[in-house]
């Protein structure tokens, strides 16, 4: 195999610099000159990691571990405490199965066949032509499907994408049914021997049933060709959405079963700490982050590499 991970840790603290700038501030406030940690100091410290959006299970869990990791130690200083919350913070993430170890088991299926869902605006088409070019960079070839049937324009959209991977993709004639579009896709790749398929679907408002039933009618359709497919449903999330994100993932995993989350746009927002909160509450492992429009900027997603790079000045 070829593993290619895109890991830029200068990228990676360039995008997150407005949610750092939140959350190191208030932290910095809370430990900064304390020779020990007292229980004033740790609700200081809930109230700068609660305003930073991750979310109150995620930042109780957080507290209570760091007690006790300070209350075995004998440096209980600032120092101390603020290495003891990253730690748990990262830890919280691995909770819910992220992990930099992550690959895509494309050693065990080909074609290896990837749906991408999620509301409108949310940046799924933008991640298909970056996951597509991830892999490219990995010496695999790709097709993408352009399943957004519903907009004329989605087509041509995917397909700047495609041209900027180098890689194929298949359209069809708008108002075409997205399962013919999904099943297709994974046909052609298997006759043509391709390693990765990756289908794009329309946006949809998590609270339409009739669009959401329709997205397990488009695995259904993979799985016709392929018993084991689709390999992974990516919920795509808008990283500035919050506590929006959190209900718009509860939705599409009862649709259709999700295997992973990609976080996008975190270089646009000061809530990168919701994060936190969304695989928290969904027990789902985020798998990539995007941080910027370029076909570079997603990037694989490694839970001690993004809170230090949350904390890191
Ligand atoms: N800054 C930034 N913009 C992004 C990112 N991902 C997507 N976008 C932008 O978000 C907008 C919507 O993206 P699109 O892929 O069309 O969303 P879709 O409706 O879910 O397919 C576009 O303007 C993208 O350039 C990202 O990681 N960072
Ligand atoms: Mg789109």
């Amino acid at each position: 195999m070829n593993p290619f991970k895109n890991v830029n840790f200068e990228k990676l603290k360039r995008g997150l610099t407005k949610s750092r700038k939140r959350l190191a501030a208030g932290v910095a406030e809370a430990l900064t000159g304390k020779a020990t940690i007292d229980e004033e100091t740790m609700e200081e410290l809930e109230e700068a990691l609660i305003s930073a959006d991750i979310g109150f299970d995620v930042v109780e869990r957080t507290l209570e571990n760091t007690r006790s990791r300070l209350a075995n130690q004998a440096d209980r200083g600032e120092g101390a405490a603020l290495k003891a919350v990253r730690k748990e913070l990262a830890a919280q993430l691995e909770r819910a199965g992220a992990t930099a170890d992550y690959e895509p088991a494309l050693a065990s299926h080909k074609p290896f066949v990837i749906l991408v869902v999620g509301v409108n605006g949310a940046g799924k088409t933008t991640t298909v032509g970056k996951l597509a070019r991830n892999f490219k960079r990995a010496g695999k070839s790709v097709i993408v499907g352009a399943a957004d049937t519903y907009r004329a324009a989605a087509n041509e959209q995917l397909e700047v994408w495609a041209e900027r991977a180098e890689v194929d993709v298949l359209g069809m004639a708008p108002g075409s049914d997205p399962s013919a579009v999904a099943y297709r896709t994974v046909e052609t790749a298997k006759r043509e021997g391709i390693d990765v398929a990756i289908v794009d679907t329309a946006g949809r408002l998590h609270t339409k049933a009739n669009l959401m039933s329709e997205l397990g009618k488009i695995g259904r359709a993979v799985a016709k060709l392929e018993p084991t497919a689709p390999h992974e449903t990516f919920l795509v999330v808008d990283g500035g959405a919050g506590q929006n994100a959190v209900q718009q993932a509860e939705r599409f995993s009862e649709a259709t079963p999700l295997t992973g989350l990609i976080v996008a746009k975190l270089d646009g927002t000061a809530k990168g700490g919701a994060l936190f909160r969304i695989c928290d509450a969904l027990d789902i492992p985020v798998r990539y982050v995007g941080v910027g429009e370029g076909i570079e900027d997603l990037q694989n997603f490694d839970p001690r590499l993004f809170v230090e790079a949350l904390f890191n000045e």
